[in-house]
C-alpha cells in the first residue's frame, strides 16, 4: 500500500481575513526625479519634512487608499514596506505592485512606465532600509544598462526646462521639457537642493512615434515581465522574490524581504508627452500571512510524492517537468527532468530532513 506524505499546510484564499495588512502600511521615503506629474502626484507643500512627505504619500498608496504618485524621470524612487515582512515562497509570486500601465490587445495603443523593483532584508534589525539592496532581475535584465548616473540640475525659473547630464556617451545631456498640459513647477518643491543625482538600471527605451506626417503618436511598449508600471494590473501576477540579484547580477537567496524600492528605469523623452515616469498605486502582499516558507506552502493533489526506503523518493507527475529539490534555507540542493508518470529519485546524497520539491508548476514539502 502506498503512503502519502502529510501536508500539513494552510490552503491559502483571497475569502480569509488576515492577521496582517496585505497592502502598504509604511513609506520610508518618496524623492522623485524632475516630472511634468511632480508636485501634482501628490501635491506636497514645499515645507513639508521628511516625514510629512511619507504621510502623504501613504495616504495615496497605502493599503486601500487607491491613490497614486509619480515617481518622475529616471532614478525617481519611492521605498516602502508593510506590517510584516514579505515571506519568499520558493517558486511562486510574492507580491504585487499596482501601476496605471496599459495596453490594448494589439498593442497599438499603450502607456508602459517600466520601473525596477528592488528589495532589501532588515539584517540588522533596526526597523529602517540601511542594508543591502537586491534588483529583481526582470525579463529586460540583460539588455539593460547597469550603473547609468543621471544629475539633474534645478532650472532657475519654474518656467525653464530641467536640464540633465549623465555617464552614457550615448546619451551623455538632456532635459525634462515642460508641456502645456502641466504648468506647476516640474522640481519637487520640497527638495532645495540644486541638483539631484541618481544611479541605478537603465531598460532599453521602449517608446515608439507612431504618429505618421508629422504628427506625433506615441506607444510606450511593455516588457515581458519583472518591472512596476509595466504590464496592465490585471495582467501582472506578481514579483518573485526568486527574481533577486546582487551588484554583480548573481541570484541571492532571500527568505523574506522587509523593504521594498522602486524607481523610474527609463530615461527616455517621448516628445509631446514627455518623459516616461514610473506611477505606482500600491502593493499587495500575496501571502501576508505566511509566516515561513515551508508551512504556507499550499497543499496540491497533482504533484505526488512517496518516500521510500533507502532515501529514495516516487515522485508522480502529470506532465513533463524540471525540478529543483531546495533545502529549508532556500538552497538549490539538486535538479533533473520528470517525466509523466511515476518516478524514482535516489537523493542519498542529500542531507536527512524537510527540504522542498519544486516543479513547473507546483511546491511541495518532502522528508528525506
Ligand atoms: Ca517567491
Ligand atoms: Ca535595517
Ligand atoms: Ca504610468
Amino acid at each position: 500500500m502506498k503512503r502519502y506524505i502529510a501536508i500539513t499546510a494552510t490552503l491559502l484564499s483571497s475569502a480569509v481575513s488576515f492577521a496582517n495588512t496585505p497592502g502598504i502600511s509604511r513609506i520610508f521615503e518618496y524623492r522623485p526625479a524632475p516630472g511634468q506629474f511632480i508636485n501634482a502626484l501628490p501635491e506636497i507643500p514645499a515645507d513639508a519634512d521628511s516625514p510629512r512627505v511619507c504621510e502623504i504619500v501613504l495616504e495615496q498608496i497605502g493599503n486601500d487608499a487607491e491613490g497614486m504618485i509619480s515617481l518622475g524621470g529616471f532614478g525617481g524612487y519611492v521605498v516602502f514596506g508593510f506590517d510584516h515582512p514579505v515571506i519568499n515562497l520558493p517558486g511562486q509570486y510574492d507580491f504585487k505592485i499596482l501601476g496605471n500601465a496599459f495596453i490594448n490587445d494589439t498593442a497599438t495603443d499603450g502607456s508602459a512606465e517600466p520601473g525596477i523593483v528592488m528589495v532589501s532584508a532588515d539584517i540588522n534589525g533596526n526597523g529602517i532600509p540601511d542594508d543591502p539592496w537586491y534588483e529583481l532581475a526582470g525579463s529586460a535584465f540583460s539588455q539593460s544598462r547597469k550603473d547609468f548616473r543621471i544629475t539633474y540640475a534645478k532650472p532657475a525659473n519654474d518656467n525653464d526646462d530641467t536640464h540633465f547630464t549623465t555617464n552614457d556617451p550615448q546619451m551623455p545631456e538632456g532635459a525634462i521639457t515642460r508641456n502645456t498640459f502641466h504648468k506647476q513647477p516640474y522640481w519637487p518643491a520640497w527638495i532645495d537642493d540644486a541638483e539631484m543625482t541618481f544611479e541605478g538600471t537603465r531598460l532599453p527605451d521602449n517608446g515608439v512615434n507612431r504618429g505618421e506626417n508629422g504628427a506625433q503618436y506615441w506607444v510606450l511598449s511593455p516588457f515581458d515581465w519583472g518591472y512596476a508600471d509595466n504590464q496592465p494590473n490585471s495582467k501582472c501576477p506578481g514579483f518573485n522574490i526568486d527574481w533577486a540579484v546582487d551588484a554583480d547580477g548573481k541570484p541571492v537567496t532571500l527568505d523574506k524581504i522587509d523593504f521594498i524600492k522602486v524607481y523610474t528605469a527609463e530615461c527616455q523623452i517621448c516628445g509631446a508627452i514627455g518623459e516616461t515616469s514610473t506611477e505606482i498605486c500600491g502593493a499587495i502582499d500575496l501571502h501576508p500571512d505566511a509566516t515561513n516558507a515551508i508551512d504556507a506552502i499550499p497543499a496540491t493533489d497533482a504533484l505526488r510524492v512517496e518516500r521510500l526506503s533507502g532515501q529514495r523518493l516516487s515522485v508522480t507527475v502529470a506532465a513533463y517537468s524540471p525540478f529543483t529539490i531546495f533545502s529549508i534555507d532556500g538552497q538549490a540542493l539538486l535538479g533533473g527532468s520528470l517525466h509523466p508518470g511515476e518516478n524514482i529519485l535516489e537523493l542519498n546524497s542529500l542531507p536527512r530532513g524537510i527540504a522542498i520539491i519544486r516543479t513547473r508548476t507546483e511546491t511541495k514539502k518532502i522528508v528525506l
